[in-house]
């Protein structure tokens, strides 16, 4: 009977045999799968790590077999708050808690019997690791693409840190639902705007989900359009706006500048000063999601100042709006308010004029695209071309031209937190930002330290830490005291795998751009807009700077989907509705559990965990193996098989090789549940063939032995039990996916006529293997009889097998 012991026995014998070692000798055909590395938050593994990783490794296990040289690492992304968090709660140290858990999880993993090179493991927080996340600091820093910016930051007031916009959900706080504020700090942060056009471009070249390239596109969110200059009337001030719409110039009647705009102090009248200031300090407190919302009431204030229109010379009122955020285009916009709802309706509100220019729709605001009236020279044009022809004129005139933004802002990588990779930088007197010289990395992270949150850097608590010399004058300094964000260390921990041990730098050219880059990436879609375009970027850079030679981190990416609780609900202690692994494991067996996971799912929806379905691929397993010990028993018969086929054998030898098409063909998609239906149906005809009177022993075992090598990928430890008790050689991994042969898919066919009233009116092709309803079916839709029956009355329909079929109307 299967069980855990099974499991450990071949656990066992996987690891003294190295049955997994990724052979380096063959790179040709290597095959790198990557499931997104494990956070030891949380103490366990859960079901969502198993959904994760076990199927992916089915996936693993049947390329493999068809000849890749596979290979598959594991480690852990192990900095980050949640250790913090919990340290601050329960006073257990970030570092002892986090290598706790790894310990545990490392355990529950190779419980999993997955295909891991555990030899090629990465944990984050050890100094062989991080030294070389510094490394890369360091290179973003010396390419220009690190850089220090006073910038007013999303605060939350309870987790008293610094949060990215990604962090920030609905202006609250991701992580404990707190209202989001704005802070003024200096930060770090990585230029990944230098790299908005080519990581569009590029989504071209990748196999991911649709949905993911979509939000990609969307978080990048490229915008063509024209920046206009209005000057200020009676100053020397002039200042630009973005517009997408320049086809709308003419409909111009005021002006909007963001709040936090240098632009206001300049250009305020005296006698609208206090109104503007008090607009501004209001205006801080927002947060730029909640400016963007469409619901919110528009407002702002009058500045006393007038702007020129370029294109007719009007003057138009210059006035403050929060809904224009500072950080987008010029933090400016031309406010058209026929033609676009949000000028609309401040228009409205502030009695502004509103005047058409774009011809269409009966009311306004009309945002579509039209005609241009109203407009000068321009009258009769499309929008197309007025966009094109207002630019051009723009651009003779030397106050304006075409421009594309991007809404992709720069990577903000400080966190004022302990538990992370120190920043290799230090601040001296005289010399101002010195970067950590290469040789001296590690900056070591300190294990005593005060981290309970008071706003300010853990770090800079730490005196040892914090006082150092200057490199280069070797006077005082004082280190940097904010770590890196988590995101950096996940942006090339899959560089890392592939030289985990390299202890003289962070990779090796010449391994990684045999290995890389990863054939097939699995994980959460949440990390859509951080971790993977973090990646991408990283990736790109470090091929700027001639440490790799490949654009793409990932060539093809699958998210799996979420396993909800009994209850529909999302697991959580509170619920009470968790699963977990480890008794799963001990009760049933891990492919057992696998191959429900599998097969009760799809995989890339998830849904409720049902114990009913658990227990009923349980004894598909048992069925499996009392279908195996049958089989053993007739195949000792050492009577003769028969040669030729009859019905019966033709039919096993149909299901065996459709079997072996299906399985092959749904895995390669991640189709997982279609594809243990189908091991289901091989199954069944297995053991309705062993029914029969005579049986052709040879079909027999070789159907036998194909079954177990296409179960192999799905319950591997189970699977490597019955091969080697049929008395086949270990391992069953060693052995080739078997082929389909098409000719055993084609059904016999026979000719038939089809006659109505006794002529004949049809001749068509059926297979052999129809029944009496099937070929009635056929013949009355046939679409040569169909419209000769039509209006009559159907009295009878006689179907004479392999001949004819008589139907009878009246
Ligand atoms: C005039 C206009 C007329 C506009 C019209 C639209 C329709 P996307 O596509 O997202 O790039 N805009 C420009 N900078 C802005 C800022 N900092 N804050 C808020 N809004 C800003 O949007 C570009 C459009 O958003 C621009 O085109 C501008 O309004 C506004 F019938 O200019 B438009
Ligand atoms: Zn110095």
């Amino acid at each position: 009977m299967y069980s855990v012991e099974i499991d450990k026995k071949w656990q066992k014998k996987w690891e003294e045999t190295n049955l997994y070692k990724f052979d380096e000798k063959h790179m040709e055909n290597k095959l790198y799968v990557l499931e997104m590395f494990s956070y030891p938050s949380g103490s366990k593994l859960h079901a969502g790590h198993w959904f994760n990783y076990a199927p992916v490794d089915s996936w693993a296990r049947l390329k493999r077999m068809q000849g890749y040289n596979v290979f598959q690492p594991m480690g852990f992304d192990a900095f980050g708050l949640p250790a913090e968090n919990y340290a601050i709660k329960t006073g257990i140290h970030p570092k002892d808690s986090t290598e706790k858990n790894i310990d545990t999880m490392e355990k529950q993993l190779k419980s999993m019997g997955a295909m891991f090179n555990w030899d090629n493991e990465v944990i984050t927080c050890h100094p062989d690791y991080y030294r070389w996340n510094q490394w890369l600091f360091l290179q973003l820093y010396k390419h220009g693409l690190a850089y220090r910016k006073n910038a007013p930051v999303n605060w939350c007031p309870s987790c008293k840190t610094v949060l990215a916009n990604e962090q920030v959900k609905e202006g609250c706080c991701e992580r404990c639902g707190t209202e989001v504020t704005k802070k003024d700090l200096t930060q770090w942060f990585f230029k990944i705007t230098d790299y908005a056009e080519e990581l569009l471009q590029d989504l071209d070249k990748i196999d991911w989900p649709s949905k993911t390239k979509a939000m990609q596109r969307h978080w990048i969110g490229k915008s063509t359009g024209t920046n206009v200059t209005f000057k200020v009337v009676d100053s020397t001030v002039e200042f630009s706006v973005f517009t997408t719409r320049v086809d709308t110039l003419f409909g111009v009647t005021y002006v909007v500048i963001s709040p936090e705009n240098n632009l206001v102090d300049e250009i305020t009248q005296n006698a609208y000063k206090g109104e503007v200031e008090r607009y501004k300090e209001q205006a801080k407190k927002q947060t730029d999601i909640e400016r963007q919302s469409i619901t919110r009431e528009k407002t702002g204030v009058f500045t006393g100042s007038y702007a020129v229109n370029p294109i007719n010379g009007r003057k138009v009122p210059i006035w403050v709006g929060d809904y224009v955020l500072n950080t987008y285009g010029t933090g400016a916009v031309m406010a058209v308010p026929a033609h676009d709802e949000r000028d609309f309706e401040f228009a409205t509100k502030y009695n502004l004029p509103i005047e058409r220019v774009i011809e269409g729709g009966d009311s306004l605001p009309y945002v579509e695209y039209g005609k241009m009236i109203n407009s000068g020279k321009f009258n009769g044009l499309s929008t197309a071309e007025g966009k094109k022809n207002v630019t051009e004129e723009l651009e003779k005139m030397g106050l304006g031209s075409g421009k594309v933004n991007y809404r992709l802002r720069d990577w903000l990588i400080s966190r004022q937190r302990y538990w992370g990779t120190p920043i290799p930088v230090v601040y001296c007197d005289k010399c101002g930002v010195v970067p950590v010289p290469e040789d001296e990395l590690p900056v070591r992270l300190p294990y005593n330290v005060e981290f309970s949150p008071d706003g300010k850097s853990p770090l800079l608590k730490s005196e040892e830490f914090i006082n150092t010399t200057c490199p280069h004058c070797g006077g005082p300094a004082r280190r940097e005291a904010d770590t890196l964000d988590t995101f950096v260390c996940s942006s090339w921990y899959y560089l890392r795998y592939v030289d985990n041990k390299d202890s003289s730098q962070a990779f090796s050219k010449d391994k990684i751009d045999k290995m890389l880059p990863v054939d097939m990436y699995v994980g959460g879609p949440e990390h859509a807009c951080m971790h993977l375009l973090y990646a991408r970027f990283i990736t790109k850079a470090l091929r700027d700077m001639g440490f790799l030679d490949f654009d793409e981190p990932f060539l093809s990416l699958r998210h799996q989907g979420i396993i909800l609780g009994p209850d529909g609900q999302k697991m959580s202690k509170s619920k009470g509705n968790t699963i977990s692994p480890d008794s799963c494991i001990q009760q049933y067996g891990s492919d057992v559990f696998r191959m429900y996971l599998m097969f009760g799912f799809d995989y890339a929806e998830g849904g409720a965990w049902s114990e009913d379905g658990i227990k009923s691929m349980d004894r598909f397993v048992d069925r499996i193996e009392r279908l195996v010990n049958s089989t053993k028993e007739i195949l000792k018969n050492t009577e003769a098989g028969r040669t030729s086929m009859d019905s019966a054998e033709k039919e096993l030898n149909y299901v065996r090789n459709f079997s072996i098409k299906s399985v092959s063909e749904d895995t390669g998609k991640f189709q997982f549940n279609t594809a243990i239906a189908r091991i289901m149906e091989f199954t069944n005809a297995l053991s309705k063939y062993l029914q029969e009177d005579k049986k052709n022993l040879s079909l027999l075992k070789d159907s036998i032995l194909d079954f177990i090598k296409i179960l192999a990928p799905f319950a591997p430890h189970f699977s490597e039990e019955q091969w080697q008790s049929l008395g086949m050689d270990y391992s069953i991994f060693n052995e080739k996916w078997p082929e389909f042969n098409p000719d055993a898919l084609v059904k016999e066919e026979v000719e038939i006529a089809i006659q109505i009233n006794g002529k004949i009116r049809a001749k068509i092709n059926i297979p052999t293997d129809l029944n009496e309803e099937e070929i009635k079916e056929l013949s009355l839709s046939n679409e040569n009889i169909k419209p000769l029956l039509e209006g009559k009355d159907l009295k009878k329909v006689i179907v004479v097998k392999g001949r004819l079929v008589n139907i009878v109307a009246k």
